[in-house]
């Protein structure tokens, strides 16, 4: 009789112990995140953060867990991704979210990683992908302009940015409501280099409609325009480029954000395979943290595949490896994912010095740079060489350092060094590739999933129609191909001149397309493109 109610007892406390640490789990997220301008604010705690790139219709769900994994193991603590529209409404009001557009659950899977998310609905993205993200039919609506004071635009961004938001509210997945979610992005580049300027007049009021828009959505977390300079002060101007050592907020009440980190580049048909080597963004990274900046995000840390039609032109690849991190396949890139991960730890050394106080950047040479935080209890300091050939001595604090060209030394005790962005430890892997028949074997059973498809070359026949001069080509092919055919007969008698003196004869085509293939007589007769 005891020992069964002994048992008893023991079980209804494992029950408890359950819930109970369920419930810690559930509210271990922030409740409220604002931004001063040092960092963002989450739970009244200034934060270093670093973000990756990943975004999910570029790999498959069945990836997604062992990407956002391995990014969390290399030292990332936050996922930002794009939201697609024209993937997510390739119909007015039909909406898709299946599989591999599935964004609520990708963003489930990354808050049951423990890490946090950034959200860029845009819905504008650019991101090389088709069309920039715009659905085909919003091409159609009569009176519509993109990206400017135009009503009927401003209407549909509205719906669809309202949808993507109402989603997440719905999960409760902003932050604010105890989700993962703890930043989204309004717009994307506009306010980069000659983008806003050709809207004329009508840019602003945009810029400020777009920002008011979004604020009103009452997320609860705040939002950011990333290349906007002139963004109104409800949002977060952010940077994007290679390097954002330089860049300044527009206002002292935001934190320094870096939004695009570019870890690569990427690939066209045709082009380099695009490579930018680990000392080179660690070394950026470092120099960002080192002046100020308290967020940063790598473009990409997952590239990932442009799946079916939705890579954008001209000429960019379906690989989206973008030479990041994690490869295309998913697999650890080496040393690029180590030597970031070493790096990232070092910054997390710092972080009770650098949340609490601006750097103080001083000069110990023309090249070398010292940027200290330093607090009551912790002193950490940045050292840079920023010369591109040389190594130099320096001396700092009493002690003296080695720095390599194009490098950064991080201290996390002012003395110490526990990294240099030039040293790499982590190995190198090189993977091998085994290849596997996409046949079906002897017993008629496929070795592999794949499948491929055919896309259609131009309109067919049964739909051809005669027009003088060329047509607009995204109404006619209604973005179903990139190709459409035109053709024309002449007849060429044998006694024509031309034939007789051997002059050369030039077709002429006037187009803005990009590229066009001539064919006489069925037979490739030349190429040109813009
Ligand atoms: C910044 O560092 C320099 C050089 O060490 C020092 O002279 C100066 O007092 C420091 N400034 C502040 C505000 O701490
Ligand atoms: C686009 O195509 C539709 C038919 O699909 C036609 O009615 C319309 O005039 C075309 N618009 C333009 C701008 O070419
Ligand atoms: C200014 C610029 O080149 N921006 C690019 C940053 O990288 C993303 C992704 O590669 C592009 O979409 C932007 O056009």
């Amino acid at each position: 009789m005891e020992r069964k109610s002994g048992y008893c007892l023991s079980v209804i406390m494992l029950v408890f112990g359950v819930v109970f640490l369920h419930c810690l789990v559930m509210t271990s997220f922030a409740a409220s995140v604002t931004y001063d301008h040092r960092a963002l604010v989450i739970d009244g705690k200034r934060r270093v953060l670093i973000s990756g790139s990943i975004h999910y219709p570029r790999s498959t769900p069945d990836m997604w867990p062992d990407l956002i994994q391995k990014s969390k193991d290399g030292g990332l603590d936050v996922i930002e991704t794009y939201v697609f529209w024209n993937l997510h409404e390739p119909v007015r009001n039909l909406y898709d979210f299946e599989g591999r557009k599935d964004l609520i659950n990708f963003v489930k899977l990354v808050e049951k990683a423990g890490l946090f998310v950034h959200i860029r609905i845009g819905p504008y993205v650019c991101a090389e992908w088709n069309y920039g993200g715009f659905p085909l039919w919003l091409h159609f609506i009569p009176g519509i302009e993109f990206r400017t004071d135009n009503e009927p635009f401003k209407a549909e961004m509205k719906r669809f940015t309202t949808k993507i938001v109402d989603m997440i509210k719905q999960e409760n997945l902003f932050a604010s409501q105890g989700g993962p979610v703890i930043l989204s992005q309004i717009e994307n580049e506009y306010g980069n280099g000659d983008i806003e300027s050709r809207y004329g007049p009508r840019a602003k009021p945009y810029v400020n409609w777009a920002a008011s828009m979004a604020t009103t959505l009452d997320t609860g977390v705040p939002w950011v325009m990333c290349q906007q300079p002139d963004a109104p002060p409800s949002v977060i101007n952010t940077c994007n480029g290679f390097y954002c050592d330089q860049f300044k907020q527009n206002s002292d009440k935001t934190p320094k954000m870096w939004t695009e980190n570019w870890t690569g580049w990427f690939l066209s048909f045709g082009g380099p395979v695009p490579y930018r080597p680990v000392e080179d963004i660690a070394f950026a990274v470092a120099r960002f943290f080192q002046r100020g900046g308290t967020f940063q995000n790598y473009y990409m840390y997952h590239g990932g595949t442009n799946f079916g039609r939705t890579s954008g032109g001209p000429f960019i690849a379906t690989s989206y490896d973008y030479d990041a991190p994690l490869d295309e396949y998913g697999l650890i890139r080496q040393p690029k994912w180590g030597h970031l991960k070493d790096l990232h730890k070092a910054i997390k050394l710092c972080e009770a010095a650098m949340v609490a106080t601006d750097p103080n950047i001083t000069s110990l040479g023309s090249t070398i740079e010292a940027s200290v935080y330093k607090t009551d209890s912790q002193c950490a300091a940045f050292l840079a060489n920023t010369a591109t050939q040389s190594d130099a001595a320096v001396s700092f604090n009493g002690n003296s350092y080695h720095l390599p060209p194009w490098s950064v030394s991080i201290l996390p005790d002012c003395k110490n060094v526990a990294f240099n962005t030039a040293k790499i430890n982590s190995v190198s892997t090189i993977s091998t590739f085994v290849t596997q028949s996409s046949e079906a074997d002897a017993s008629g059973a496929s070795l592999s999933g794949w499948t491929s498809v055919n896309e259609p070359v131009g309109i067919s026949s049964e739909n051809a129609f005669t027009r003088m001069g060329l047509v607009e080509q995204i109404n006619i092919t209604a973005d179903k191909s990139d190709y459409l055919w035109y053709s024309l007969s002449v007849n060429i008698k044998n006694d024509e001149p031309f034939l007789q003196d051997g002059s050369a004869t030039v077709l002429h085509v006037k187009t803005l397309g990009h590229v066009l293939h001539a064919f006489i007589n069925g037979k490739l007769s030349g190429n040109g493109n813009k």
